[in-house]
């Protein structure tokens, strides 16, 4: 029976893609109407008219494109390595990748979300999970950079985040895999009733935007998918999608799919802070890092916390319900009025829609249909405000226009289906190829919506870029939707595979962004603000070089009296205080990237020569005319030398 199951679905899927692949490839070719082509043209010169940020899955990046051009502006580093901005090479950032299990230098990210005042996109931080060793990420959209990490215990797989509430007063986390909480040696077939899983709650300060894991609450041993925020109504809520409530652990693709339906989890965080400041939390042993980039200082720490506030689920009434949804739901979402919350059962054809409203009743006519570990479990029936029927195959992701429609993409059959909210009736279906995972409208996880566009992600691409061998490139798709049918415009290649994504009207963003550091303002330890601090200093064998560079050239450029086994360190601050002049430094056989330096900003990194010789350093940004005569010499004498340390510039 089992394997029965198992072999129809693979066959179900391998037939959607093959028809996928073929037949809706042919229908396109060509479809690309002069009019669309208008639609998505961006004249040079001039700007795109929103911001979207688009996950790199697998790179642990995320990218910034113009919409509606589809063109790629940045790739911002925050769960990678990246020597391209020398983001965990330099020594300024390696602390944003410290973790309990050391430096971890690639994570998975997946969902990122824009913080949210009054239900509305601020443009102020974007957040993003990093699914394998868990944690979130905060990326200051003034700098487009990420300025904050927090690691998430008692988690593993840390995929239901990072969704914000409407006033950004939380962050979520939600575990996908279950484990044994704390960590402990155990058998893996005791799983069940043993392992655990969590939710964390990750406040973020109103004013600096700082994280502190403010709580987290244990649950049965699930796998918690998907979240999203209540609003309006439905604020102080949070939904996470559940599968696995069969609570196996092995062969999951049969043994996770034998209920028929599993629950969508509905948090009441306003009663858990309630809890918290009754003192109903147990306090843990954790060890997690919070690491904080300081834009004075140009300098990251990592501290180790080691501790964490607990709710139990099954013990404090009132904080979990649970609402029985079809088929191993994977999306979770609520459309703009909070009304209505959707789980999409990806081996369902059917959408589930519950209703808040519905869900209060119940809950205060206490009608509950039998409980899990001490959670209510809620009638289906009582809470079921629509189904959205036979909309298509494996419905994964929804998200909403603002004018009464929902938009649900289905990855077996491979499309995007606009249904309306209230009727429940299909209104209109568009092909993606292939194989669509989330989808995103600007706005689509707010209460206001800016629906011109659909951006669908997906997951093959096959025959629709020129072929660049086994690896094809992912990519979007961008959909016009301010008409009754929608339109495909574009597709555009992405970097890593398109998770999710958060889109925003540039305008809210673009007005703040900063265009230089200020010189004046640069705390950083190993500054030098003008060319009369430039120095070279030893101390043991450690040697610390504070070098100034500017148009065209290195204060000083010519180093000598370093010897074999020392350690160097190059301090560099761009003395540039003009907008868009960075520069960059390298030295031959450095085992580290190169530095790109942002005006007034100082980074370092690290050299130990290995060879007596004398060896050239370099500009590696094309800063100016001269930009290749911004060069120097560092002079490598050997170990037992007594040569003593001197440096110039423009010295015979
Ligand atoms: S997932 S394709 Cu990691 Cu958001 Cu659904
Ligand atoms: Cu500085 Cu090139």
């Amino acid at each position: 029976m089992n394997k029965f199951r198992l072999v129809m679905i693979a066959t179900l899927v391998a037939t959607f893609l093959f028809v996928g692949c073929n037949q809706q490839g042919k229908d396109s070719s060509g479809a690309l109407a002069s009019s669309a082509a208008e639609k998505v043209y961006v004249a040079p010169g001039e700007h795109d008219d929103f911001y979207a940020f688009i996950s790199g899955g697998f790179s642990g990046q995320l990218s910034v494109y113009g919409l509606p051009s589809g063109r790629l502006f940045k790739v911002i580093p925050v769960f990678s390595q990246d020597a391209e901005k020398a983001w965990g090479y330099n020594e300024e950032t390696k602390p944003m990748l410290n973790t309990s299990h050391g430096f971890v230098p690639w994570d998975d990210s997946h969902h990122p979300d824009i913080s949210q005042t009054n239900g509305e996109l601020d443009g102020r931080f974007v957040f993003i999970n990093g699914n394998n060793t868990p944690r979130i990420a905060k990326i200051d959209l003034s700098v487009f950079e990420t300025t904050e990490i927090i690691e998430i215990p008692n988690s593993a797989g840390n995929h239901s985040s990072a969704f914000v509430t409407e006033n950004t007063e939380y962050v979520v986390a939600g575990t996908r895999f279950s484990v044994p909480i704390p960590q402990r040696d155990m058998p893996i077939n005791e799983y069940k009733g043993n392992f655990q899983g969590s939710l964390s709650f990750i406040s973020v300060d109103p004013e600096d935007g700082g994280m502190d894991l403010s709580f987290q609450i244990l649950m049965p041993g699930f796998d918690y998918d998907l979240a999203h925020p209540g609003r309006g109504a439905s604020h102080g809520w949070m939904f996470f999608s559940t599968y696995n409530s069969e609570e196996s652990h092995s062969l999951m693709e049969v043994n996770a799919s034998q209920n028929d339906k599993d629950f969508i989890a509905a948090v009441n965080w306003k009663k858990a802070e309630e809890y918290i400041n009754e003192g109903k939390f147990k306090t843990m042993p954790a060890n997690y890092a919070h690491n904080v980039y300081d834009e004075e200082t140009h300098t990251a720490t990592s501290t180790m916390k080691k501790e964490v506030r607990v709710l139990d689920a099954s013990e404090l009434p009132g904080l979990v319900y649970l609402l029985p949804t079809p088929k191993s739901p994977h999306g979770c979402d609520v459309n703009p009025t909070g009304e209505y919350i959707v789980g999409n059962g990806k081996l369902s054809s059917d959408l589930t829609v519950h209703s808040f409203a519905k869900m209060i009743d119940a809950i205060e006519s206490e009608k509950f249909d039998g409980e899990a570990y001490g959670i209510p479990i809620l009638s289906f029936e009582d809470v079921l405000a629509g189904t959205v029927k036979q909309a298509g195959l494996g419905p994964l992701h929804t998200e909403f226009d603002g004018q009464g429609n929902g938009y649900t993409t289905f990855f077996i059959s491979s499309e995007v289906v606009k249904w309306k909210v209230g009727t429940w009736e299909v209104v209109d279906r568009q092909p993606c190829y292939y194989s669509v995972g989330h989808l995103m409208i600007p706005g689509g996880n707010s209460r206001k919506p800016y629906g011109k566009y659909v951006v669908a992600m997906n997951k093959i691409t096959k025959d629709r870029y020129l072929p660049t061998g086994p690896e094809v490139t992912q990519s979007a798709q961008l959909y016009d939707i301010s008409g009754e049918k929608m339109e495909l415009l574009l597709d555009f290649p992405t970097v890593g595979e398109p998770h999710y994504a958060a889109g925003i009207p540039a305008d809210l963003i673009k007005e703040r962004s900063k265009k230089i550091y200020s010189l004046e303002e640069n705390k950083h330890k190993y500054a030098t603000t003008s060319d009369a601090n430039v120095r070279v200093e030893r101390n043991g064998n450690e040697v610390h070089i504070y070098m100034t560079m500017i148009r065209s050239h290195f204060n000083p450029d010519n180093i000598e009296g370093i010897k074999v086994g020392d350690k160097v360190y190059f301090h560099v601050t761009n003395l540039e205080q003009d907008y868009d002049v960075p520069h960059g430094v390298s030295m031959i056989g450095a085992n580290t990237s190169e530095l790109l330096i942002m005006p007034g900003q100082t980074e370092t990194f690290v050299w130990e020569p290995k060879q007596v010789g004398v060896w050239p350093f370099y500009c590696t940004d094309f800063c100016s005319a001269l930009h290749q005569e911004m060069q120097g010499y560092v002079r490598v004498s050997p170990a037992n030398s007594d040569l003593e340390l001197s440096w110039s510039l423009g010295e015979d």
